[in-house]
């Protein structure tokens, strides 16, 4: 299967909310005029699209409205507008100038870290980067087996200590391993955590300067991890995760599994942080590096 058709089928069901609501408001050869606006605006809303980037969406389309005459034209606007929207701040993976890139990796509970950093791994091994894994989910020993089989079937060195280790020392000592080990690439899996327990938070935030100690710079990249299926309710969490650990990434699980794949346009807009991979199931290979144009063409074909 290609790219874009697993793209399509692994957002198969964003793409029937899309149709019935946004695609079907703007059905061919329809007149551009306030209804169509109010139809369009509401379709946007039921589509998980969030109501300040819905109403900036249609203020744009209302500031473009003398060159669009038909539906169509509107249509291929949205399309362009959403995708401008979200290439900002740019989709790439972070990439230390020397020495290994340190991609921190965090979330709140059962969001899909663990499984995306599996898939991660792959993507980059594939590329031809060496990757090193630090278990820093010392909460729980079935974490530390989790991460143990992922590193196995990506056949990749893992640094793990002892269930109730501190998290920040696995770090530490995986940072340390990556160089030691010329690796491209030091991936930390941490425990789930809410974004309202304090304490919780702030070992999040040591980890952080731990990583730095280890490796100037680093961590070069922190991706949170956002589950698709909670929609909107990401926003929130995503907003308090990123005053505490200074998000630069965001990597979007679940996107199978759910109709409210409209919040990845809305996520990147209130947070201000660029979607950079999409998880579209739980196999190894279910990982797609985000293309804007590729995701929002395939909203609307
Ligand atoms: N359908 C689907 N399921 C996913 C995806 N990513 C993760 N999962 C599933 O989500 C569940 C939780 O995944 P984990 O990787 O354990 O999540 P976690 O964030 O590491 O969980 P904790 O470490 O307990 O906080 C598992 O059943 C995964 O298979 C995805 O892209 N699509
Ligand atoms: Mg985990």
């Amino acid at each position: 299967m290609g790219l874009f058709s697993k793209l399509k089928a692994g957002l198969s069901k964003t793409r029937t909310s899309f149709a019935s609501g946004v695609k079907s408001v703007l059905t061919l050869g329809r007149a551009v005029d306030e209804t169509l606006l109010e139809e369009l605006e509401e379709s946007l809303l039921l589509a998980d699209v969030g109501p300040h980037t819905t109403s900036e969406l249609i203020e744009a389309v209302r500031g473009a409205k003398e060159r669009l005459k038909t539906a169509e034209d509107v249509q291929a606007f949205l399309q362009k507008e959403i995708a401008e929207r979200l290439h900002i701040g740019g989709t790439d993976l972070a990439k230390a100038e020397e020495g290994p890139t340190v991609v921190l990796v965090c979330g709140v509970n059962g969001s899909g870290k663990t499984t995306s950093i599996g898939k991660l791994t792959k993507f980059l091994s594939t590329q031809g980067h060496k990757v090193v894994l630090g278990a820093a989910d010392t909460f729980r020993a079935a974490a530390v087996e989790q991460l143990t089989i992922w590193s196995e079937r990506n056949d990749v060195d893992i640094v793990r200590q002892a269930t109730g280790a501190d998290p920040a020392a696995v770090t530490f000592d995986a940072c340390q391993a990556g160089r030691a080990r010329d690796a491209d690439y030091v991936i930390i899996d941490t425990a789930g955590r809410l974004h309202t327990q304090d304490n919780l938070m702030a070992e999040l935030g040591k980890i952080r300067r731990v990583a730095g100690k280890a490796i100037e710079g680093a961590p070069h990249e922190v991706l949170l991890v956002l589950d698709a299926t909670t929609g909107q309710n990401a926003i929130r969490q995503a907003e308090l995760f990123n005053k505490t650990a200074a998000v630069t990434g965001l990597f979007v699980s679940k996107l199978d599994g759910t109709a409210k794949g409209g919040a990845i346009i809305a996520i990147r807009d209130t947070l201000g942080v660029p979607v950079k991979f999409i998880g579209l199931g739980e196999q190894i290979d279910d990982i797609e590096p985000f293309d804007p144009d590729a995701f929002s063409a395939a909203l609307f074909e």
